[in-house]
């Protein structure tokens, strides 16, 4: 069963009427289905989930790249499955996105995996994605990174413990693979990804670091497995989602680091501001004021449950 916390009831008019609570797997399925194509926003923690549920989008990918980043650490297999855990269980208990959880490599072998699987959707994921490179692993996007493919015979184990283990028929199992990443062309790919679906697996996540999106194209118009196609276009920002929409396969867009990214971004002008003018005079001005924050923490609830428990 969903944990309580990850169960809503169904909107008028969804279509989803089975039951008066549906669980998230399946509103993950279901938006798929209705739009053809899901946008997954990156996030590192609850009040950046907050935002992104805000904003409109389908769904939030509990991104490891995101997590290592906010704790100062490079991408590299050094946060553990509890921290990011903790991250995921905080964010679900938040928001009422369904997520998409970065697992990395799955912590191991198939025997994490089915560690990992249980424990993910027990805290409230939606789907999980597991990365076809060995442990530990390195980050993708690194110029000259090292990247190492496991065998895929291995690596369809790990996917088979994974759909073995999930109790949630809903729950996603979504297979990536790294081969672009580690310089193997698009026929390697195609054999990685159809071993893949072979495993059980229900999407395929295709990542590529080439800032041109032909080898994102090229790969799904060659792609005619039974499953659809999961895309990260962090490296190549161009394919925008009506040139995805056109080539048919594509079900779920990931924006991979761009939470972490703007907010840095805004942290970054921000304190460079405060040190050039001398003081907080102009900086204040041109960020949200605190009323927003206090929004944000939900400061009206605490009032009310002050004026009715505080004796
Ligand atoms: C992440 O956001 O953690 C990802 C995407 O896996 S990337 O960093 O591009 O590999
Ligand atoms: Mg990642």
């Amino acid at each position: 069963m969903p944990p309580a916390n990850r169960a809503v009831a169904v909107a008028p008019g969804s279509g989803l009427v089975a039951s008066p609570y549906v669980a998230f797997p399946m509103r993950l399925r279901a938006r798929m289905a209705e739009t053809g194509l899901v946008h997954i926003m990156a996030t590192q923690s609850p009040l950046s989930a907050i935002l992104v549920q805000e904003a409109g989008f389908d769904g939030l990918w509990a991104s490891g790249f995101e997590l290592s980043a906010l704790d100062g650490l490079a991408d590299m297999s050094l946060i553990s499955m509890t921290q990011h855990l903790d991250m995921l269980r905080a964010i679900a208990g938040c928001v009422t996105l369904p997520i998409v959880a970065d697992t990395d490599t799955g912590y191991g072998n198939a025997i994490n995996v089915i560690h990992a699987v249980r424990e993910y959707e027990r805290a409230g994921a939606s789907a999980i994605v597991i990365e076809d490179k060995t442990f530990p692993k390195v980050t993708s996007l690194a110029v000259g990174g090292r990247q190492e493919l496991l065998r895929v015979e291995e690596f369809q184990g790990k996917i088979a413990a994974a759909v073995a283990t999930r109790r949630d028929p809903d729950f996603l199992v979504i297979a990536r693979t790294e081969a672009p990443i580690a310089g193997f062309g698009e026929a390697k790919a195609l054999r990685r990804a159809q071993a893949y679906v072979e495993a059980g697996a229900d999407m395929i996540l295709i990542h590529s670091k080439n800032g041109a999106p032909f080898e994102i194209e090229n790969f799904s118009r060659a792609w005619v497995g039974s499953v659809p196609v999961v895309i990260v276009p962090n490296a190549y920002p161009d394919l925008e989602a009506e040139r995805v929409k056109a080539l048919g396969n594509i079900h779920m867009v990931i924006y991979g680091n761009y939470g972490i990214r703007a907010g840095a971004t805004c942290m970054q002008q921000t304190f460079r501001r405060i040190i050039a003018d001398g003081g907080v005079q102009n900086a204040h001005k041109e960020i949200l004021p605190v009323e927003e924050i206090f929004r944000l923490q939900k400061m009206h609830e605490v009032r009310v449950a002050e004026a009715r428990f505080l004796r």
